[in-house]
């Protein structure tokens, strides 16, 4: 049974714009009609598939409202795509506002469209900051037909904190192998002017606080001044005026390049050594897994969903919060010997075809949705 299923996620660079999208295209694959209902284009939907449409949420700013009323505009949208393209299900991605703005969609429009919600973290780890949102969270929480989070951790993590009346089955993130994988990048590594010696360290995020690009910075000068070594930075985001300043305190301006925002990062993971991932919030950690996925070993803190990416000691390896030091250790342990250093990443590429492997997981989102229309 082909179904029509809108999809609704932030269009912007991040992982949860990517699961979204990279589910889409997934079952548009397998024959069903996909919609797309956001902002802007997501980002990762930059050619034409088929069975994939997008209709575009616009907002317009009248000058008696103080805000522009995105929310109510992108409930609209909804409805109206709910009853035009006759959906079955609306996948949301984020609680708030998707999930609350899908259920005043759904009212809307009156169909028997199910709303299915998946959490990637943010909507919990907003609550240390700001508290007030717990209501409308957990009200996009239990008024959705079903809600999916991306790891263990932040399932717990969502009960603990808000106690819904819901259940929340997880699916975790998956990768299409088919897109990451290792290949052969010694010319890029010469046209960034690294040299066969030198060993890649790399970490991509989007700059924000809790991905302590700081203590990558730290890590990596304990490294660099044990072994030839350069640093990849790729990603921007609110740290990065801070982040260049500090790797000018500490001299490493030579050693580290600043990449900004990439596409393609399979080719930037495949010509490196060792991944960082050393966040204080973390549900999932799609980027280890990317970079696993084309043989590089990661280091990760013990937070959230990463040690259910990262395997200590096979695949990679898991430090405490902040801990450089041994952060630096355990990567020049990998990095100062080969025989070690290729069985984690031979172990590495493993861990994306077992466990995270995109016709698995889209399967199980494929058997949730089909498991609501039979009520
Ligand atoms: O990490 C971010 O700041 C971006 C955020 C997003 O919305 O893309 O990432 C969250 O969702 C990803 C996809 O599920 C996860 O891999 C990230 O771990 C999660 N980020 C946090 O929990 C901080």
């Amino acid at each position: 049974m082909n179904l029509k299923i809108g999809i609704t996620c932030y269009p912007t660079v991040g992982g949860s714009g990517v699961v979204a999208t990279e589910l889409g295209k997934h079952l548009a694959e397998r024959g069903h009609k996909i919609h797309f209902i956001s902002s802007n284009i997501p980002f990762r939907l930059n050619h034409w598939h088929q069975n994939v449409f997008f209709h575009q949420v616009t907002v317009n700013q009248y000058s008696l409202f103080q805000y522009p009323p995105y929310d109510i505009a992108l409930a609209s949208k909804m409805a109206e795509v709910i009853k035009r393209e006759r959906l079955d299900i609306l996948h949301v991605h984020y609680a708030i506002p998707h999930a609350v703005c899908a259920i005043l969609a759904k009212q809307m429009a009156g169909t028997g469209v199910k709303i299915v919600t998946t959490l990637h973290g943010t909507d919990i780890s907003v609550l240390g900051y700001d508290a007030t949102l717990a209501e409308a969270i957990k009200y996009g929480i239990e008024k959705s037909d079903a809600v999916t989070a991306v790891s263990h951790s932040l399932a717990d993590q969502t009960k603990e904190l808000l106690a819904p009346e819901q259940s929340i089955q997880v699916i975790h993130n998956f990768i299409d192998s088919r897109v990451y994988h290792k290949v052969d990048m010694d010319g890029l590594k010469e046209a960034y002017n690294i040299s066969s010696q030198e060993k890649v360290i790399i970490h991509v995020s989007n700059f924000r606080k809790v991905k302590r690009v700081r203590d990558v910075v730290t890590a990596f000068s304990n490294i660099a001044a044990r072994i030839q070594a350069k640093l990849l930075l790729v990603g921007d985001g609110p740290e990065m005026t801070d982040i260049r300043r500090f790797v000018g305190e500490l001299s490493l301006e030579d050693q580290v390049l600043f990449l900004g925002k990439q596409d393609h990062l399979e080719e930037l993971y495949s010509m490196s050594d060792l991944m960082l991932l050393l966040s204080e919030k973390e549900s999932f950690g799609l980027v280890a897994l990317e970079a696993m996925a084309c043989g590089v070993p990661c280091i990760g803190t013990r937070i959230g969903g990463i040690p259910e990416v990262i395997e200590d000691g096979y695949n990679g390896f898991l430090c405490e919060l902040g801990d450089t030091d041994d952060i630096a250790e355990k990567a020049l342990l990998l990095l100062e010997n080969e025989e070690l250093h290729n069985r984690f990443s031979q172990q590495a590429m493993e861990v994306p075809t077992e466990r995270f492997d995109a016709r698995k997981i889209v399967s199980q989102y494929e058997n949730l949705y089909k498991a609501l229309l039979k009520h």
